[in-house]
């Protein structure tokens, strides 16, 4: 059998780590009985377009990042919501592998044909402008583009800033053309898509994580038969901790290839420049319970007491 499995990414991206290792273990566990086809982002489409064809089952998998998928499926922007997660990615990385968060989420998955493989943190979330953000007055008026879900464009509303959500693809030519002003995205993506040579600075303020979501056509995934659920379900599990560890090296490169490439202004907020966004990154809270509706406060409050207790151990 073949599995085509597509990406929101390019090439050399954390997504494509994930693949490649995910392929050679599948192909290994299998015996030669699956082969997993690899598509980079650009050659099926946007991220949108690539959870359509899941859900209809042209292709068998992909990523779909819930920054773009909360469109469709609102509980799963719970992972694009500011000051949820811990300052400490390993407890994120440990609740999002156990809370029963991810199993109610997946009953909203399943609604939509698509079954939930896995939850994977990509790394903390960067501003990047033509201006330094320092404190939320600095956002007003920003022209800032996000991912294409109504609660990230809430969210930046709420800073006072003028949120453009665009495709992954359109955000190179919209920042160096001046549509937007700024962007949000990991810093290996910064350094992939080359956001850095049309930028002037580069902010960490550690409001978000990057999380994306491997999913499956419900179809594909229930028509397996026992033995390739099986070596599905296991490399899917065993993979949680091989590309936590790759997109830490990712960005942590990255940055450095970043420093050396270019004279962007790296800043890092203090934790009191943080707390001064803390109430408006807030606000998408209250647009999310409102569009998840009750199954998504409800996650979003069991993630937050499992977040808490990790913290605490
Ligand atoms: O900004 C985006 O749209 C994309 N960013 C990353 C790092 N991965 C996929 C996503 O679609």
């Amino acid at each position: 059998d073949t599995w085509r499995f597509a990406l929101e990414e390019v090439s050399g991206s954390v997504q494509d780590a994930y693949a490649q290792e995910f392929k050679q273990r599948i192909e290994k566990a299998s015996e030669g009985d699956i082969d997993v086809e690899i598509y980079p982002y650009g050659a099926l489409g946007t991220s949108s377009q690539l959870t359509e064809l899941v859900q209809s089952d042209a292709i068998q998998l992909t990523f779909a990042s819930p920054g773009h998928l909360a469109s469709v499926i609102p509980e799963a922007g719970v992972f694009t919501l500011h000051f949820l997660f811990s300052d400490d990615n390993a407890v994120n990385e440990k609740v999002l592998g156990n809370s029963k968060a991810i199993d109610m989420l997946s009953e909203a998955y399943t609604e939509q044909n698509l079954q939930l493989l896995g939850v994977i943190p990509e790394g903390w979330m960067v501003w990047t402008g033509n201006r330094d953000i320092e404190k939320p007055a600095d956002m007003d008026g920003f022209k800032i583009r996000t991912m294409t879900s109504p609660i990230l464009v809430e969210t930046y509303r709420g800073y006072g800033a003028n949120p453009t959500p665009l495709p992954y693809s359109e955000v190179y030519s919209g920042l160096q053309l001046g549509q937007i002003d700024g962007q949000v995205n990991p810093v290996f993506a910064i350094e992939e898509m080359s956001f850095y040579e049309v930028q002037d600075y580069m902010i960490q303020a550690k409001q978000a994580q990057f999380i994306t979501t491997l999913v499956a056509s419900s179809d594909f995934y229930s028509g397996l038969d026992d033995d390739q659920r099986q070596v599905l379900d296991k490399v899917t599990n065993e993979m949680r901790p091989y590309i936590f560890e790759k997109q830490e090296q990712y960005n942590a490169d990255r940055l450095e290839k970043i420093k050396k490439d270019s004279d962007i202004k790296i800043i890092t907020l203090t934790d009191e420049q943080r707390d001064a966004f803390r109430p408006e990154g807030e606000k998408g809270w209250k647009v999310f319970r409102e569009q998840a509706g009750e199954r998504g406060s409800k996650i979003l409050d069991t993630l937050q007491a499992d977040i808490k207790a990790a913290e605490g151990e």
